[in-house]
């Protein structure tokens, strides 16, 4: 440890946070997702359990762009002609609705409607990378790689929606890549409490299988 590695009380045990080579992730805290009226509420879902984590992602933003540490967003999403939309996730669920199809706020996970963007109490800063991403996980298909490559980062803290689905895909593609990932429980939110909990198990069992989980006040408590 030196005087730039802060350290994190987590689970399975203390991360050791890197401040010259760390970077704050947040994962598709999209409008469709998080807001009332959207894409998510209209297949049933309930999206208090999103919304909560908007206060402790806020705090943490915050706090990291009051060290200056690298920020980085992602949003799940297509091009407005559907050519990244593979066949199999367009026909996945057999709903009415499909991605593409006009929904309560435009074009559903089109880029450019009103929907996919970033909710207002998360937005991006000028300068912050948004990562367009056609699938789960923010490595496939996008520049993620060369914009953690270019900036040296090592360790990334993951947040955002959802904790089993974009959450989690992204930690593990991160984990085979190499990198140490860390996740603050309450700035990840599910629509089903239950898969929240048991990724979280997941991604912190067997001494740290996929990374560490932690709290957004064990980070403020190192960082502020
Ligand atoms: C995300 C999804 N962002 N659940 N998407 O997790 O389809």
């Amino acid at each position: 440890m030196n005087d730039r590695t802060v350290s994190v009380e987590a689970e399975p045990y203390p991360f050791e946070l890197a401040l010259d080579a760390c970077a704050l992730l947040v994962i598709d805290m999209q409008r469709d997702f998080l807001e009332p009226g959207g894409f998510g509420e209209m297949l049933g879902n309930d999206v208090s359990h999103l919304r909560r984590t908007i206060e402790p992602n806020r705090a943490l933003l915050r706090a990291w762009r009051a060290r200056a540490l690298p920020v980085i967003h992602t949003r799940e999403g297509h091009r407005p002609d559907l050519s990244d939309l593979s066949p199999a996730k367009k026909i996945r669920g057999r709903s009415k609705t499909q991605i593409g199809d006009v929904g309560p706020m435009g074009r559903i996970l089109v880029r450019g409607e009103p929907g996919h963007d970033i909710i207002p109490e998360l937005y991006p800063l000028p300068g912050e990378p948004v990562v367009d991403k056609p699938g789960k996980g923010a490595f496939f298909a996008t520049d993620l790689p060369a914009i953690l490559q270019h900036r040296g980062i090592r360790q990334i803290v993951v947040t955002g929606v959802t904790t089993e689905v974009c959450v989690h895909t992204t930690v593990r593609e991160a984990n085979d890549r190499g990198y140490d990932c860390l996740v603050p429980a309450d700035c990840v939110g599910s629509y089903f409490p239950e898969f929240h909990e048991m990724a979280l198990r997941m991604i912190k069992a067997q001494g740290g299988l996929f990374g560490w989980v932690s709290h957004s006040e064990q980070i403020l408590a190192v960082i502020t």
